[in-house]
């Protein structure tokens, strides 16, 4: 695991911690699904928005809560580094780990339900689950698009969320799924 890898986690941090107290609560998680409702339309309050939260709540639940290894409710940039060490970071039984809340999102991104992500559907996702700046999440686009075809697949984005989260290889397919990685930390 090296200092790219840090970089990346440093860069999740950065998107996921909505309230900019440099670590991760389930309030940000409230936050990103309250965003997310009302960049896909949804009203707050309707339906939609309560499944929208209930998603971000399981994602909080199965995913990062059990990466608070101290148990105190809040998720460290160490915690949360040493959990993917532990867990995730294995492109092979690692990312099975991983499948399911990138489904989440892949299900949440594909509006229109065709089994693809348009350019659109990936920059709305982006800027709004993760808070990337709309031209970063073009550039994160344009280096997933192999072809320039401007649709991914899903088996793609699973390739991507693997060679992100799962490699520290710089040239791995997925490196830029996140836009531009700024090195932080020595
Ligand atoms: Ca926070
Ligand atoms: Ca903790
Ligand atoms: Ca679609």
């Amino acid at each position: 695991m090296n200092a790219f890898y840090l970089d990346k986690m440093s860069k999740i941090i950065q998107l996921l911690d909505d309230n900019g107290d440099g670590v991760l609560t389930l309030d940000d998680f409230y936050a990103a699904a309250d965003r997310v409702a009302l960049a896909f339309g949804h009203a707050h309050g309707s339906s939609e928005h309560h499944l929208i939260r209930d998603a971000y709540t399981t994602i909080w639940d199965k995913t990062y809560a059990p990466m608070d290894s101290d148990r105190d409710n809040v998720l460290t940039f160490d915690e949360l580094v040493e959990a993917h060490q532990d867990t995730l970071y294995d492109p092979g039984i690692g990312y099975e780990r991983f499948r399911p809340l990138a489904q989440a999102f892949l299900a949440l991104a594909d509006g229109d339900g065709d089994g693809i992500i348009s350019r659109e559907e990936f920059v709305r996702t982006m800027r709004h689950a993760f808070r990337l700046p709309e031209d970063e999440a073009h550039e994160a686009f344009g280096s997933l698009d192999e072809t320039g075809g401007g649709r991914l697949t899903y088996d793609q984005i699973h390739r991507a969320a693997s060679g992100f989260f799962c490699t520290d290889d710089p040239d791995a397919y997925g490196a830029g799924l996140f836009g531009p990685v700024v090195p932080v930390r020595a």
